[in-house]
């Protein structure tokens, strides 16, 4: 390892990117944790509205370190922002367009009006680039949900269109049962990052293409599958056009191996931490917005399974491994009553490897906050493991 590699993984240590004992209850590893969940999108009060405001467009993250891939990004953040209201509240969100590309917005486990469910030529027309679409609902029922995009979700959900929304409960059983201070928000994602950058690339390049063909005057709307108004998509059809989803354009083997796993948009050793105390418990929100079964073990303790897609259980369930199966929400209850640091990791162990390679993926550690000083050192290790990132 030269001075500059040294320079910048041992920054990464300090950053809190290994898992070190020292490492982990340092300040600064805190305060980066903070961003590895995504953050509450503020709202503005109109009537009775709480009115949110989302746009989409093309975006980069960065999985783990050095490995940065395309992204369609609510509000330029994968995860989108989390939308949390109270049950009962009057939801309305303005969805921008910004991405060239068709979207809409489905609100996966709420029971709004039809029309507001977000299915392309189902319920409303795509929104296309440049416009804007207004959904409105009223936030039934409690508990804990999720928002993704339902135009080409392969491609669009993998690419990072989703995000938490989460309906609170004044009277909570959940709180009532599992007094907590402190909850966080899980959300997985498998990726064939190959598949991504195939299909974005061709797509950046269609966009070329297109504003090249529009500035000469000759494009086409039918071949680029963009059109302006639902007027001339409507005329479109009854001359025999075909909208994309009827068009069988994949081979079976072209569908996506996923090769990177994610939680909060991250992958190992980028994946957030779980701070707890002793004798503290924390609530944990699980949401599978990927295509993976994703087999959830924590080390160390049970875990409380107190809800199941938002749903308040009738008796909690005292596990240590959950199956977490696409387009599911579980809420789970930790109690801190073994000091330590314990990995929560899914345990089909092709998930926590990056692109092959372990340690990666859906990897990621509770962490005790009340570790005395002697339990932080691991011992003789002189160097700082490099996390090896192959193509
Ligand atoms: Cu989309």
């Amino acid at each position: 390892m030269n001075r500059k590699e040294f320079m910048k993984y041992g920054a990464m240590g300090v950053a809190g990117m290994v898992m070190f004992p020292a490492d982990l209850l340092a300040k600064e590893t805190k305060a980066a944790n903070e961003n590895r969940f995504p953050k509450p999108l503020p709202f503005t009060k109109k009537g009775e509205w709480k009115e949110f405001e989302i746009s989409i467009r093309i975006n980069e993250q960065e999985l783990a370190p050095d490995m940065k891939i395309h992204t369609l990004a609510f509000n330029d953040t994968v995860p989108g922002p989390e939308l949390r209201v109270k049950q009962g509240d009057k939801v309305r969100v303005i969805f921008k367009n910004n991405s060239g590309l068709n979207h809409t917005i489905h609100w996966h486990g709420i029971h709004v009006p039809w029309r507001m469910d977000g299915v392309p030529y189902v319920t409303q027309m795509p929104v296309m680039s440049g416009q804007e679409f207004i959904y409105e609902f009223v936030a039934e029922p409690y508990g804990t949900h999720f928002y993704h995009c339902h135009w080409g979700t392969l491609l669009h959900m993998q690419s990072g269109m989703f995000g938490s929304l989460i309906i609170e409960n004044d009277d909570d059983p959940i709180r009532k049962a599992f007094p907590y201070e402190r909850e966080y928000t899980l959300i997985y994602s498998a990726h064939d990052v190959n598949f991504l950058r195939n299909e974005i690339n061709s797509m950046l390049e269609r966009m070329k293409e297109r504003s090249y063909l529009m500035k000469t005057g000759r494009f086409n709307a039918e071949r680029f599958n963009v059109f302006n108004t639902k007027e001339q998509l409507l005329d479109s059809i009854a001359n025999g056009y075909q909208p994309p989803y009827l068009v069988n354009r994949r081979a079976p083997a072209d569908l996506p191996d996923p090769n990177w796993f994610t939680v909060n948009g991250k992958s190992y050793p980028s994946t957030p931490y779980l701070y707890i105390k002793t004798g503290e418990s924390i609530r944990v929100r699980l949401i599978n917005a990927g295509t993976e079964n994703h087999h959830l073990h924590l080390h160390g303790h049970d875990f409380w399974m107190v809800c199941d897609d938002g749903l308040p259980l009738p008796q909690p369930w005292q596990r240590n491994t959950v199956s977490l199966t696409p387009g599911k929400t579980y809420d789970i209850i930790i109690k801190g009553d073994n000091r330590g640091i314990w990995t929560f990791h899914d345990h089909d162990t092709r998930r926590v490897t990056n692109n092959g390679l372990y340690p990666g993926g859906n990897l990621l550690a509770l962490v005790y906050e009340d570790l005395p000083k002697e339990e932080t050192s691991v011992g003789k290790m002189g160097y700082l493991p490099k996390i090896a990132l192959d193509e």
